[in-house]
């Protein structure tokens, strides 16, 4: 089947050439695999001419597919209110990590667009979906598919997770266009054994690895890539785990295994690390010192023990503590970039002033730079406790452009915050931004 992967992960191309989307190069190996015809469509590398571009294409296309988080899920409806009013006939598939979430508001608001919604992971779902859809059946038994019925009844089947220690899908990196992006995605493991109550990732309490010989073939494949095409602008590799150090052995080793042997040591490297990890580690921390260009992003998000608690996050103060002087001591402190939420829905502006206090002591304490944001109200079991105390709040407000700017839906979804404390905390942050450094 000809199959068109529409990358509408971003809206500005500014945006979008900060590393490269590895959901569609994931996607695109796992259908090129199973002999179909694959093109990779990009509207921002069409300058204005976008439409003309796709319009093209559309006669010959019999599905078209999207990836979408709740950021870029407003640029997919868009697209595919486009595509039917252009009277595209194929289908429209859809997933990633908002319609995996919000596939009965989707299904029940936009089936007149979208054909099938995929839950969670492409690997077991999609080549079976491709040929349901090839026979013309109704994806029944497909894992991991939404879709309506003909009594126009959602049917939702269970997952499959991915056996990732077999898998061996190795993203179409050649088909990755020279001289755009910053830098390179790479995904050596997938999910999380914490739980925190606002994080989106679908796979929590549930953390897989590939195994390390394929982790290892992965690299030295995309690295002859890299020798043959300039895929990334800088000498960048942005590890896509959820969080690379949860198996500290497997994360010290790897690490090794890429310095010793591609001598990766000499890339700069972004990973996200979990606290706990780093401070029961000495193994990982010696690894790491091995990588002078490393950033390691570490979630901390609150600043006071009742905050940790009530995000189910595994860090509490003194282990807070016990981290920077741990980065402090082994000079990882310009490596490390801590990041804090504050304004979560449980609150109020006490509250994010202990969080704001906490990030300028460690800053000059122990030289740790953080980064803080407002809590964005995103698919998570936080958002879900918003919905069900406001009829509200839904999944709606995801449809609209500007829903990360909209003042109405902050001061809905920001219960506790007042303008005025806002606006004090927002000078506060201003202030602290400079502690900021660039991710990559
Ligand atoms: C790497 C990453 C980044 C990178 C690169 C992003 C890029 N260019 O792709 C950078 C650092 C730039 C980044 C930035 C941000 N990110 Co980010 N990021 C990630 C991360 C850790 C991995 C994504 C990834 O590439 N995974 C590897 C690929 C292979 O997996 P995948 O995308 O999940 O795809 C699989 C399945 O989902 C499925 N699938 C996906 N699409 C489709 C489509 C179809 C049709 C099918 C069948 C299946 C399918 O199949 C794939 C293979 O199984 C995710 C966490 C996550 N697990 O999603 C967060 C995540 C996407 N980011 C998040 C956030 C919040 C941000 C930021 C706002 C952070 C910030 N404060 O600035 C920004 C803004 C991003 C934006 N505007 O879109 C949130 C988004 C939440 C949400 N509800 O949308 C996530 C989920 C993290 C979290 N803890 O909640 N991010
Ligand atoms: S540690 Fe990070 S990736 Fe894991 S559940 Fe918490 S926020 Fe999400």
């Amino acid at each position: 089947m000809k199959i068109l992967i529409v990358n509408l992960q971003y809206r500005t191309r500014k945006e979008s050439s900060v590393s490269i989307p590895l959901a569609i190069y994931h996607i695109a190996a796992i259908l090129e695999r199973n002999s179909h015809d694959i093109e990779i469509f990009d509207p921002l590398f069409h300058f204005g001419n976008s439409d003309l571009v796709l319009k093209s294409k559309l006669s010959r296309v019999d599905i078209i597919i999207f990836s979408a988080n709740s950021f870029s899920w407003n640029c997919v409806l868009d697209m595919m209110k486009h595509l039917r009013a252009s009277n595209f006939t194929g289908k429209i598939v859809i997933g990633g990590v908002h319609p995996s979430v919000a596939y009965n508001y989707i299904l029940n608001n936009y089936s007149n667009f979208v054909d099938y919604v995929v839950v969670g992971e492409a690997e077991s779902s999609l080549p079976l979906l491709i040929e349901s859809i090839q026979k013309g059946d109704l994806p029944c038994d497909v894992p991991g598919v939404a879709y309506l019925d003909n009594a126009g009844v959602i049917n939702v089947n269970p997952t499959i997770l991915c056996d990732l220690s077999n898998s061996d899908i190795v993203p179409l990196y050649n088909r990755v266009p020279e001289n755009f992006f910053e830098s390179i995605t790479f995904e050596t493991s997938r999910g999380c054994k914490s739980n925190c109550k606002f994080c989106s990732i679908i796979y929590k309490n549930c953390w897989r690895s590939y195994n390390r010989d394929f982790n290892d073939y992965k690299m030295g494949k995309l690295l002859d890539i890299m020798s043959e095409r300039k895929l990334s602008l800088r000498k960048h590799i942005l590890f896509t785990d959820d969080c690379f150090t949860t198996d500290t052995m497997r994360a010290s080793d790897l690490l090794n295994l890429y310095a010793d042997k591609y001598q990766l040591n000499e890339f700069s490297i972004l990973i996200e690390a979990r606290a706990i990890d780093l401070i029961s580690s000495p193994t990982l921390i010696s690894s790491i010192q091995r990588y002078p260009k490393i950033s390691i992003q570490i979630g901390i998000e609150s600043g006071y023990d009742e905050g940790f608690a009530r995000i189910n996050k595994p860090v509490r103060f003194h282990l807070l503590i016990e981290l920077c002087e741990l980065l402090k001591k082994k000079n990882l402190t310009e490596n490390a970039f801590l990041s804090f939420i504050i304004g979560f829905p449980f609150e109020n502006a006490d509250g994010c002033e202990r969080t704001i206090q906490t990030m300028k002591m460690i800053k000059e304490k122990y030289g740790v730079v953080s980064s803080p944001s407002w809590w964005m109200p995103m698919p998570s079991m936080v958002y879900n406790s918003l919905m069900e105390a406001n009829p509200k709040i839904d999944y709606s407000i995801f449809d609209k452009e500007d829903w990360v700017t909209n003042e109405d839906f902050f001061y809905l979804t920001h219960p506790l915050i007042q303008q005025e404390s806002r606006m004090r905390l927002n000078e506060e942050l201003s202030k602290i931004t400079m502690l900021l450094k660039p991710l990559l």
